[in-house]
């Protein structure tokens, strides 16, 4: 038994300017089933019928193979602002624990965040940048720090 994915529908008669234009509704299922791309199935038992099989009109259920429809998820920035209450080890640490940073480059993203009011902790999709800000606010509101993180799509 053949799984039918990605498949469309053919429904009614060959497409205008074809050689089969005109036909019965029978030679449009037959002009289906020969199609290259198209395959057929049994209406009944959903298996793929043979090119060898006789054409059975109201059994044969033509249908045509389609590219999947893929797309890109939408990204997110995780943004760290500033306070002047939470201790910069602090915010440091966070963006090691959480954003898996050197401390170099977390002593630079939290000195930046100081400096400018915010700073950009990573870009994630919208689960992971959701799951992110959770931890960071979770962890601060445990350790009683004033800090504040938010995500905005990028
Ligand atoms: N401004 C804080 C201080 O001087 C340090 C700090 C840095 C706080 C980054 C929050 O997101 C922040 N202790």
């Amino acid at each position: 038994m053949q799984l039918m994915k990605n498949v469309r529908l053919r429904l009614g008669e060959p497409p205008a300017g074809s050689i089969y234009n005109g036909l019965g509704r029978q030679q449009a299922t037959l002009w289906t089933y020969r199609h290259r791309r198209s395959k057929s199935y049994d209406s009944r038992t959903m298996t793929e019928r043979k090119s060898s099989d006789p054409i059975v009109e109201g059994q044969d259920l033509a249908v045509e193979e389609i590219a999947p429809k893929l797309k890109r998820p939408s990204l997110y920035r995780v943004i760290l602002l500033n306070d002047d209450y939470t201790p910069m080890e602090f915010v440091v640490e966070i963006l090691e624990s959480v954003f898996a940073m050197e401390r170099n480059r977390a002593t630079r993203v939290m000195l930046e965040v100081h400096t400018k009011g915010r700073g950009i902790c990573g870009v994630f999709t919208y689960e992971i940048a959701e799951t992110k800000v959770a931890q960071v606010m979770g962890i601060a509101e445990q350790q009683q720090h004033p800090l504040l993180c938010t995500m905005e799509e990028s």
